[in-house]
């Protein structure tokens, strides 16, 4: 039976509690996410309204990846943007949406500790029909003399050198998501109080599982190794007799959030369409990367850990191998035969 004088502990309680735990630590961080958490607030009652007000739909504008920007994606931008602007800890960001990094360059900020990438609106094309969708986002500790602006080299650094990294799911509820190398925890909001409260301490990836997630469309289009292994999946069987299952949402929030809770893999190979994949290394793989880790899992392009590749430029591309461990130990050992 429900307790009502169970303790929840809300995002911000939860993060001071951890910052209160480490030596010397400035609270910098948890700053940084509660942040992050009110633009995931503002964004999640717009996604809620999206049938009901003129906000579904094209902006009219393309993004730097030539993609159409919907008006959702304009406003979630704007949000993240604001909130790390206005905020203490952030010191400037690059988003998918933009072409360049926005270095924010006043007093306060240039004294900040950390930058952060993010996509503020994943999964866009799937608004106008109500799939689910997120945000993702990842911070980096800045390489740059702090005191000073920030410098593009602050943003091209590997995932490995996130302090942390996570996601914000509109869906059936509204989840964020986040990991430090000390573990990765879910809250879920709860709308009655306008907060964020713990509802998935301690989240660990199973090391393998019964659902993978590709899109089956593009199979003519993939290598030959790809698709040996799309068929091995096809064909597997499970402990319990039964085929594995196929999803695949269009919406990568949605399908890693169900990797990374009940188990599997996730495959965006490259394509000849999209010859260096199609999911942005640093808006969307790095940050998933980050936190599959720190469950127990992994992610690879195929022929690197994604975590170790060097960025060449902002809006790298990559194709990405991601949930269980041993799935995806089975992935590479076809996509390297
Ligand atoms: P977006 O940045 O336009 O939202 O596109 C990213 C999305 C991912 O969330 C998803 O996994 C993928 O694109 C699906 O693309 P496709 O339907 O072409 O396979």
């Amino acid at each position: 039976m429900f307790d009502r004088n169970r303790q929840v502990l809300t995002l911000d309680e939860f993060t001071i509690q951890q910052y209160r735990t480490i030596p010397n630590a400035t609270g910098e961080l948890s700053t940084l996410l509660r942040d992050i958490a009110l633009a995931a607030k503002r964004i999640n009652v717009e996604v809620n309204k999206a049938g009901l007000v003129d906000i579904i739909g094209d902006a009219g504008t393309t993004n730097v990846q030539g993609e159409s920007v919907k008006k959702l994606d304009v406003y979630a931008n704007n949000q993240m943007v604001g909130v790390l602007r206005h905020g203490i800890s952030c010191a400037g960001i690059c988003s998918e949406e933009m072409d360049d990094i926005v270095v924010f360059n006043d007093e306060m900020s240039n004294k900040s500790k950390y930058v952060v990438m993010f996509d503020p609106l994943d999964g866009s094309s799937n608004i106008d029909t109500n799939v689910s969708i997120g945000t993702i986002f990842g911070v980096y500790r800045r390489i740059s003399e702090p005191g000073k602006p920030c410098q593009l080299n602050d943003f091209l650094q590997s995932g490995l050198k996130q302090v942390a990294a996570g996601y914000v799911v509109y869906g059936s509820s509204t989840m964020f998501v986040y990991a430090t190398r000390r573990g990765v925890n879910g809250f879920t909001l709860d709308p009655s109080i306008g907060e964020f409260c713990l509802s998935h301490p301690d989240i660990q990836c199973p090391a393998d599982g019964k659902i993978y997630s590709v899109n089956g469309g593009y199979f003519s289009q993939y290598k030959e190794n790809v698709k040996k292994f799309i068929n091995v999946l096809q064909n597997k069987t499970r402990q319990d007799g039964g085929p594995l299952t196929q999803r695949f949402t269009g919406s990568m929030v949605a399908d890693l959030h169900r990797t990374l809770i009940k188990g599997g893999i996730f495959l965006y190979p490259l394509t000849t369409e999209n010859p260096d994949g199609k999911l942005r290394l640093m808006y969307e793989c790095n940050p998933f990367a980050f936190i599959m880790e720190v469950a127990g899992g992994n992610a690879s392009s195929g022929s690197q850990r994604i975590l170790e590749i060097i960025p060449r430029k902002l809006h790298d591309r990559t194709p990405i191998f991601i949930g269980s461990k041993n799935m995806i130990e089975e992935c590479l050992g076809y996509l390297n035969s």
